[in-house]
């Protein structure tokens, strides 16, 4: 018996509400993926934790003598410190002498994935910095510029409480706009955006069902 092709319409809550499939402009350069890593969570911070077991998390000290609220770490053949010399990408970690722990399979392939949404196809980060947020921490407006090549773009990734996240622009007077970054939100920073100044404002105290008063952002960027 002939019977025709079912035809239906998929409809999702985001669907409904957000025909671009979950895609905000933040500003021209800058894509927000809301909800982006929340299929994965549990494998990042599992990826997380044995990072830290290698390269545990520290609090680092800036040119100007100041120790950072914000405790860091990092993985991939190049990590993002800061000391009384300078800012500065190092292949090793200086605490322990040796090379960074190597980049999750999973950190790699979720910054390729929304980095291509965003429109950077090929994106192959070679550093991550993870760092790493309690009540009370904040994390002054700042521009990314100690990589070698403005051309690429960092894909960010939000884990855990949520923050009040601040950019504006290139020049540090710009006014700023700010943004509520969640558990699994990732945002992709590239063109116009690159050299876009950010920051955090002090978190909230607050308990995340997985990671309790803390929060995570990965930053993955192509350094060398
Ligand atoms: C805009 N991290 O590690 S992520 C940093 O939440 C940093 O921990 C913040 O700023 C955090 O350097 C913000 C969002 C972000 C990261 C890099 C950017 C925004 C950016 C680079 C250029 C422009
Ligand atoms: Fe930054």
């Amino acid at each position: 018996m002939f019977r025709p092709m079912m035809p239906y319409i998929w409809v999702t809550m985001q669907s409904l509400f957000d025909p671009d499939g979950g895609m905000e402009a933040l500003a021209p350069g800058a894509v927000l993926l809301r909800g982006q890593a929340l299929a994965i969570d549990a494998e990042l911070l599992a990826a997380i934790d044995a990072v830290v077991a290698k390269a545990p998390f520290r609090h680092m000290v800036t040119p100007g003598g100041f120790e950072m609220s914000v405790a860091m770490t990092n993985c991939g053949a190049a990590g993002w410190i800061t000391d009384r010399k300078s800012y500065r990408y190092t292949t090793d970690d200086p605490e322990s002498g040796r090379p960074w722990p190597a980049m999750p399979p999973v950190f790699r392939k979720l910054a390729d994935a929304a980095a291509a949404k965003a429109g950077f196809p090929g994106f192959v980060p070679d550093a991550c910095l993870i760092n790493r947020y309690e009540p009370g921490t904040r994390l002054s407006p700042h521009q990314d510029r100690d990589e070698a090549d403005f051309g690429h773009p960092i894909v960010s990734v939000s884990l855990g409480l949520p923050a009040t996240f601040q950019f504006g622009g290139p020049r540090r007077a710009d006014p700023l706009k700010k943004v509520a970054l969640c558990h699994g939100d990732v945002v992709v920073w590239g063109g116009p955006a690159r050299l876009a100044h950010h920051g955090v404002l002090t978190l909230k105290s607050g308990e995340h069902p997985m990671t309790g008063r803390r929060r995570f952002n990965l930053t993955l960027r192509k350094a060398l």
